[in-house]
C-alpha cells in the first residue's frame, strides 16, 4: 500500500526519485518554487524545459533533475485562480493525474508535490489539498509510486494537509 505524508521544507533538498515543479506553460522558470527548483538544479535544467516547447495548462512534462538530488522533475503548469468557474478545479487535478501518469513512465517509486497553484496563482489552499489528496488517492496504486510527499512551505499549508490527510473520507 502505497504512503502519503505531509512534510515541511523545501522541495529542492529531498532524495527522492521525482520531485514536481508548479511551473507556467512556457516552462522556462519563474519565481516561488520554480526559481527554486532552476536555481538548484542549475543551468541544464532550462536548457532541457527549452526543448518541450512549453506545456498546457492542467499537464506536465519530465525532465532530468540534473543538480538536485532527485533524478527526475516533473513540470506541472497549475491554473491561475479565477474564482472557480473557468474549471480550475478540474484543471488542478489534472497536473496531479499527469504527475502520476509520468512515475509511470520513468519508473518514479517516491515522488514528492509542492502545493501547485497555491502561491503567485492564488487557489485556494483548503480547496487545492482537497483536489490533490483526492486524485492522488484514486490514481496511486495504478502509478506504482509507493511513497509520495505533499511539500509544505508554511506552516498553515502543513497544518491543512496533515489535517486532510487524516480524513480517509477523501
Ligand atoms: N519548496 C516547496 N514549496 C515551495 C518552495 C520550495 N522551495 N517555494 C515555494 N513553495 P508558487 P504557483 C510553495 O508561487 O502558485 C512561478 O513563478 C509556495 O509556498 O511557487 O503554482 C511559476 O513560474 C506555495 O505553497 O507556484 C509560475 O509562473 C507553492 O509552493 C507561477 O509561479 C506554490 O507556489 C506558478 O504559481
Amino acid at each position: 500500500m502505497a504512503q502519503l505524508t505531509a512534510v515541511s521544507g523545501d522541495i529542492t533538498q529531498l532524495t527522492v526519485d521525482a520531485i514536481v515543479n508548479a511551473a507556467n506553460e512556457s516552462l522556462l522558470g519563474g519565481g516561488g518554487v520554480d526559481g527554486a527548483i532552476h536555481r538548484a538544479a542549475g543551468p541544464e535544467l532550462l536548457e532541457a524545459c527549452r526543448k518541450l516547447n512549453g506545456c498546457a495548462t492542467g499537464e506536465a512534462k519530465a525532465t532530468p533533475g540534473f543538480r538536485l538530488p532527485a533524478r527526475w522533475v516533473f513540470h506541472a503548469v497549475g491554473p491561475v485562480w479565477h474564482g472557480g468557474s473557468q474549471g480550475e478545479d478540474e484543471l488542478l487535478a489534472g497536473c496531479y493525474r499527469r504527475c502520476l501518469e509520468l512515475a509511470l513512465e520513468v519508473g518514479a517509486r517516491s515522488v514528492a508535490f509542492p502545493a501547485i497553484s497555491t502561491g503567485v496563482y492564488r487557489f485556494p489552499p483548503e480547496r487545492a489539498a482537497k483536489i490533490a489528496i483526492a486524485t492522488v488517492r484514486s490514481r496511486i496504486e495504478s502509478s506504482g509510486v509507493k511513497e509520495l510527499s505533499f511539500v509544505c512551505f508554511n506552516s498553515e499549508t502543513l497544518r491543512i494537509y496533515q489535517h486532510l490527510l487524516s480524513d480517509t473520507r477523501l
